[in-house]
């Protein structure tokens, strides 16, 4: 893996201002931009006024959910109760490897978050679930905890604040589910990692049962920055007229685009702009089609949805999709949307844990007819049949998987129809009822 590419003036580089910096990585480095002097004041602060200023700075969760950090942190109470701290770096969204350009250049950050973000939620013990397949971040933040540790940083008297900060790395073994948060919680216990039914919530019974607070890479390193300069430095990034959408945010942009990788920008960016000036554009002789703004489990934008979108929560939705985690996914006038959504069911099929009917058997009737869509054996009635295993796939589950796999589905249905349609009408096999194709 290689270095990111430079800034670009537009960006509003926080979290990635010391992507390719390869000192920042070092404790040495990180101390001398700075780092640890928020956790060290954080360490002699009651947790309560951490999660206040968190709640007023407006951080809301990065790796998709967006649920108010802040707000999730007053969940958990001096009530005598072991606490844990879980970071989900299980990043497997397809289209988001923002975390791990995070975890590559500056694993201090992450730790410094973990770290205040237990002291924040009365916790002692934290553990960071990496995925199995991030060699090189997990190596990375293996030294940094190492290094924390020899320093006095982490463990029984952390930063000589009298308090215990245990800090854990946990390798994933490769399973997308287990970025679920109760999945998470039963692969760190030991268990296959299934979802859990919801409630109870982990802030109530989480890892080994007790009150749990989960957050992302991203978020958690967002924090010490908010708690050194303060919840109104934070308030500066977003757009006016938006005080739900606060801060900056990592995006990470693949497909066919000229200048992929990620980009930090505030909050309420113009989606065209982003995608035209920072992102370069198609690539030459090309035009966009459609757009994946949140990582693959958020509703397809065309082009025109796109452009007129702003990057934010709430200006996601009002296109009618959502931020997600930020994995940004182009395809250009080249590209066979049936077969570019067939290859997404696919993943989900594969992903599945299989607990639940409507999601183990969905995504497999769905992979299976996508791809006979995509072969040229499609026929008329499959387009129907594909939005009732959709209906019967989504909010009937113990975990979102099962959505996500009908949500690029449905959405390049309703977007996208003609592509289908020519599909099946070129199947000569099929006999074909003049009109059928339009019936419903
Ligand atoms: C206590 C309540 N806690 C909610 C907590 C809950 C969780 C957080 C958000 O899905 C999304 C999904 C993917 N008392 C609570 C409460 N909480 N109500 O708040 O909860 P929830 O259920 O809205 O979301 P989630 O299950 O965490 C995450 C989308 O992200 N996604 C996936 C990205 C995947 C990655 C990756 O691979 N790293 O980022 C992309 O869009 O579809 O909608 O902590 O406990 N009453």
């Amino acid at each position: 893996m290689g270095y990111p590419h430079p800034s670009h003036p537009r960006e509003t580089p926080v979290l990635s201002k010391y992507f390719g910096d390869p000192e920042a990585r070092t404790l040495a480095g990180w101390r001398a931009r700075g780092g640890y002097e928020a956790l060290e004041k954080a360490l002699a602060t009651d947790p309560v006024e951490i999660q206040n200023i968190v709640k007023e700075s407006g951080l809301r969760g990065r790796g998709g959910a967006g649920f108010p950090t802040g707000m999730k942190w007053s969940f958990m109470k001096p009530d005598g109760k072991t606490h844990y701290l879980c970071c989900n770096a299980d990043e497997s969204e397809p289209g988001t490897f923002k975390d791990r350009e995070i975890m590559r250049w500056t694993p201090h950050g992450l730790v410094e978050g973990v770290a205040l973000g237990a002291h924040a939620i009365y916790a002692e013990t934290a553990y960071i679930y990496i995925r199995g397949e991030f060699t090189e971040p997990y190596a990375r933040v293996c030294a940094a905890v190492e290094e924390a540790y020899a320093a006095g940083i982490l463990g029984a008297n952390a930063m000589g604040s009298g308090k215990r900060v245990d800090v854990h790395v946990h390798r994933g073994a490769g399973a997308y589910i287990c970025g679920e948060e109760t999945a998470l919680m039963n692969s760190l216990e030991g268990r296959r990692g299934n979802p859990r039914i919801k409630p109870p919530f982990p802030a109530v019974a989480g890892l080994f049962g007790k009150p749990t607070t989960i957050n992302n890479v991203e978020t958690l390193t967002a924090v010490p920055y908010i708690v050194k300069n303060g919840a109104e430095w934070y308030k500066q990034f977003g757009r006016a007229d938006n005080p739900k959408s606060i801060g900056t945010k990592l995006f990470s942009v693949c497909g066919n685009i000229s200048r992929p990788g990620n980009y930090e920008v505030a909050l309420g960016f113009p989606f065209k702009e982003f995608l035209y000036d920072l992102c370069g554009g198609p690539l030459p002789g090309r035009e966009i089609k459609a757009v994946i703004p949140g990582g693959s489990s958020v509703p397809i934008l065309t082009r025109e949805e796109a452009e007129s979108a702003l990057m934010d929560y709430e200006g996601m939705v009002a296109v009618g999709t959502m931020m997600g985690s930020g994995g940004v996914i182009v395809f250009d006038d080249r590209q066979d949307m049936v077969r570019q959504i067939a290859r997404l069911t696919r993943f989900y099929a594969h992903e599945s844990c299989a607990q639940c009917s409507q999601c183990r058997e969905g995504t497999a009737w769905t992979t299976r007819i996508m791809e006979r869509i995509r072969d040229g054996q499609g026929t008329a009635e499959d387009l129907d049949t594909l939005l009732s295993i959709a209906d019967n796939m989504s909010g009937k589950t113990i975990c979102v998987l099962s959505d996500s796999c009908a949500t690029p589905v449905v959405s390049g249905l309703k977007k996208f129809r003609h592509e289908f349609e020519a599909k099946i009408a070129a199947n000569r096999s099929q006999v074909t009822v003049p009109g059928a194709l339009r019936a419903s």
